[in-house]
């Protein structure tokens, strides 16, 4: 089943900006040395978050995240990853530009699915998941996930996703 919408435009109102740059993610590239190295340089945007967040028992969120082109040391930007602290599934849908959605449960199971505009994903409650740009161009996407979700981003600061992915 396919939908075509031609002048689709989203908005999320005003919903507040979440910035993660590079200084915020020391722990989370592999190459820790050219990450150092890179912030010689400057302390560039890897992506932004705009998150309209419904803090009520059985609520949803939903929040739009724009990741920018580029790699550290050929590691593509990609967002921190997390496990969700309840085990609570999420949608992603693919708006624009290219990526992977790289999953990962307790055990170090491993699924990785592509992200593309109109694609839908979803997220297993009990994986971890990082998103990647490896495209040329900004990826988006539309995340719609449960109010109880809750986020656990020390266990992938820690041990890391089994599988990097990397410019060939
Ligand atoms: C929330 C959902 C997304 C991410 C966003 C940033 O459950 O998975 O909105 O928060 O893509 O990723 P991260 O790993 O920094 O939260
Ligand atoms: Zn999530």
């Amino acid at each position: 089943m396919e939908i075509t919408l031609p002048n689709f435009k989203l908005s999320l109102g005003d919903a507040p900006k979440q910035v993660r740059k590079l200084s915020d993610m020391r722990n989370f590239f592999s190459d820790k040395a050219a990450v150092i190295q890179g912030l010689k340089k400057g302390d560039p945007i890897i992506y932004e978050v705009y998150a309209v967040e419904n803090d009520f028992p059985g609520g949803l969120c939903y929040a739009v995240t724009v990741i920018n082109p580029g790699d550290i040391a050929g590691e593509y930007y990609m967002t921190k990853g997390h496990f969700h602290q309840k085990d609570a599934g999420e949608i992603y849908i693919g708006l624009e530009g290219k990526g992977m959605l790289i999953l990962q449960n307790r055990k170090g199971e491993m699924k990785n699915l592509t992200i593309e505009p109109g694609k839908i994903c979803y997220v297993p409650g009990d994986f971890a998941h990082r998103s990647v740009n490896t495209g040329k161009s900004k990826l988006k996407f539309l995340a719609v996930y449960t109010s109880e979700s809750g986020y656990d981003y020390a266990t992938i600061e820690k041990s890391g996703f089994k599988e990097k992915v990397i410019r060939v």
